[in-house]
């Protein structure tokens, strides 16, 4: 980091001396991670930059927003509408965390066997090492999983700023107007706590901004399909998680700039590995900020990662917002649309995400699908049931991995990939 912080992470109330023990680690494991990939594209300079100042200075831009006037909501799920979070001049951040930390701390107030996910949201902030926590004036939980459920009610005695959105788990017409009650709930919530009126204009402003974002995702990921992939399913992950905290305009400027880089390393037949490498998907639970674990020992093991079926990844900017509306009414009707297009494995039945695995496979020319479940994600874990029926019906191979954030099981988890990726190349080549 260019610049000392110390002073402002003191003033949000940071462990100090535990935070520079983050900072340490997470700078060594991004320079081993992601620094000592080869032929990576220029554009990425700057993601690592963004990474570099993760907790420096977007949050410095955070402050000077907040000093503005300006109110910062958190989120946890992509089925939470940013775009009226922007309406209303706010700043959105996810706040999902990838790290195995605090869980000494968390484990006092949920059971074990949580989701890391969860564990580590509520670690990060027990622990005092989240200055994004911190900032935020409303964090918005949703009725997802039981787990994340359960876990806001500890938050909101936590941290005194919870507001949960009652997502259903059926998506017929009652679900769909009950999600759209809550979208109108959440929209009126901000109005009251910002003060500002969410107008038609400033509604269809902000699903432009959401959406160019979107689009811009949806170039990289379409760019992925070239043989060689011209980026790394590591920088691309990155890419996917940065979305969810740096300022939206600024993103898709650089992630479109990125595209074009790429564009023209797919005319040049560059790429970041030799054409008819191994190619995966990976699909289950969300990677949140900083899991790179399964992409790097999948890229370590010598295959590309093609895809994420997954929140962080193309679950999240599959579907555009119809931008075809003249009132906030409307708007808000089709924000709820828009959402429900989202295949979470918390909704019953979850039919399309199986066709949209399929679709997936064949697109990126994947040869080959890792199930990723975090431990105790019961709704991703029996989901792989169904994944591995479909995926197996299009003859395309198919390896089911369960774990968590901690390092312990990279030896065995080395293992089994290597010996996936073996068969996959065993089957292609026949
Ligand atoms: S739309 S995937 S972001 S809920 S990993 S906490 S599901 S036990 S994160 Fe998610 Fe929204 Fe669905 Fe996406 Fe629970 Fe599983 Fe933990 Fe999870």
């Amino acid at each position: 980091m260019a610049k000392d912080y110390t002073q402002m992470w003191s003033s949000i109330g940071l462990n100090l001396k535990g935070h520079d023990g983050l900072l340490t680690v997470l700078t060594e494991a991004y320079k081993g991670i992601y620094l000592s990939q080869k032929n990576r594209p220029k554009g990425m300079d700057y993601f690592d930059f963004v990474i570099s100042e993760v907790h420096g200075l977007r949050i410095e831009e955070i402050f000077e927003a907040k000093k503005s006037g300006k109110k910062v909501i958190g989120t946890f799920c992509v089925y939470v509408p940013e775009e009226l979070v922007l309406a209303v001049d706010g700043v959105c951040i996810g706040l999902c965390a990838g790290a195995d930390v605090g869980a000494d701390e968390a484990e006092k107030y949920v059971p074990r066997n949580t989701c890391a996910l969860i564990k580590a949201f509520l670690g990060f902030k027990l622990a005092g090492l989240c200055p994004y926590v911190e900032l935020t004036d409303l964090i918005v939980g949703e009725t997802t999983c039981d787990g994340k459920k359960k876990a806001y009610e500890i938050f909101g005695e936590i941290t005194n700023k919870v507001y949960v959105m009652e997502l259903p788990h059926k998506k017929g017409v009652d679900g769909r107007s009950m999600w759209r009650n809550e979208i109108k709930r959440f929209a009126d919530k901000l109005e009251e706590l910002t003060g500002n009126k969410i107008t038609p204009e400033k509604l269809l402003e902000s699903s432009r901004i959401v959406n160019a974002k979107r689009k811009a995702l949806q170039r990289l990921s379409a760019l992925r399909a070239a043989d060689p992939s011209p980026i790394s399913g590591l920088d691309a992950l990155l890419i996917n998680q940065v979305s969810f905290y740096d300022d939206p305009i600024r993103f898709t400027v650089k992630t479109n700039e990125l595209c074009d880089e790429l564009e023209a390393r797919i005319k040049a037949g560059a790429g970041v590995a030799a054409k008819g490498s191994p190619r995966v998907l990976i699909s289950g639970s969300p990677m949140a900020i900083p899991n790179w674990k399964l992409h790097a020992i999948v890229e370590g093991s010598g295959a590309t990662v093609v895809g994420e079926e997954s929140c962080v990844g193309e679950r999240n900017f599959r579907t555009l917002l119809d931008e075809n509306f003249s009132s906030v009414e409307q708007g808000i009707d089709k924000l709820s649309e828009r959402s429900l297009t989202v295949d979470c494995a918390c909704f019953t039945p979850n039919t399309e995400r199986l066709d949209n695995i399929v679709e997936m496979t064949k697109r990126l020319k994947a040869q080959g699908v890792i199930h990723y479940a975090l431990q105790f994600c019961t709704p991703y874990m029996m989901e792989a049931f169904k994944a591995k029926k479909t995926v197996d019906a299009i003859g395309v191979p198919f390896l089911r991995i369960e774990t968590d954030y901690s390092m312990e099981d990279m030896g065995q988890l080395t293992t089994r990939v290597g010996a996936f990726l073996e068969m996959m190349q065993t089957r292609a080549n026949a």
